[in-house]
């Protein structure tokens, strides 16, 4: 029996609050919201998820180590402000054979000019931005579109 291959799915800072404040650029869903409606989907295209959220770059760097070791089929990597500023999370990138799709909800490059820099696009596989949750769901979508 083969197994079932694993898409992680990993959030950075102050994604929790999804939800609670700013909907006019992040949407009203939270992340739970989110996360029920990817498990749905990865049902139905035969993948598993494994989702988490954390406010601290030493997680994401260490989850990304993780999806390596596990062999994951993907990443699928909203890292919040770390997008900006985490040569970190840009090298655990460089550093696994797993191909990262970065997310986001809001379209960063039509907002503050700090937001136009991102240290994960220049390492990820590809990118998807400016969807909202929806983004999440392509995201999925072109992760499932990289099994051979
Ligand atoms: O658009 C995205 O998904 C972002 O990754 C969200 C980050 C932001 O720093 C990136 O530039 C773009 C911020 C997530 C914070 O989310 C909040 C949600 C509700 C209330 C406060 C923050």
């Amino acid at each position: 029996m083969t197994e079932t291959p694993l898409v992680m799915v990993l959030n950075g800072p102050n994604l929790n609050l999804l939800g609670s404040r700013e909907p006019q650029i992040y949407g009203h869903d939270t992340l739970d919201d989110i996360a029920a409606r990817l498990e749905d989907q990865a049902q139905a295209l035969g993948l598993a998820v494994d989702i988490r959220q954390s406010n601290h770059e030493g997680h994401l760097v260490d989850w990304l180590h993780e999806a390596g070791a596990r062999g994951a089929l993907a990443v699928i990597l909203n890292a919040g402000a770390f997008t900006h500023t985490s040569i970190a999370i840009h090298d655990a990138i460089k550093g696994i054979a797993v191909p990262v799709i970065e997310v986001h909800l809001s379209n960063p490059h039509a907002r503050e000019d700090f937001r136009h820099i991102s240290f994960v696009a220049k390492a990820a596989k590809g990118s998807i931005s400016g969807f909202g949750a929806a983004s999440y769901r392509l995201a999925l979508d072109a992760a499932a579109a990289l099994r051979h």
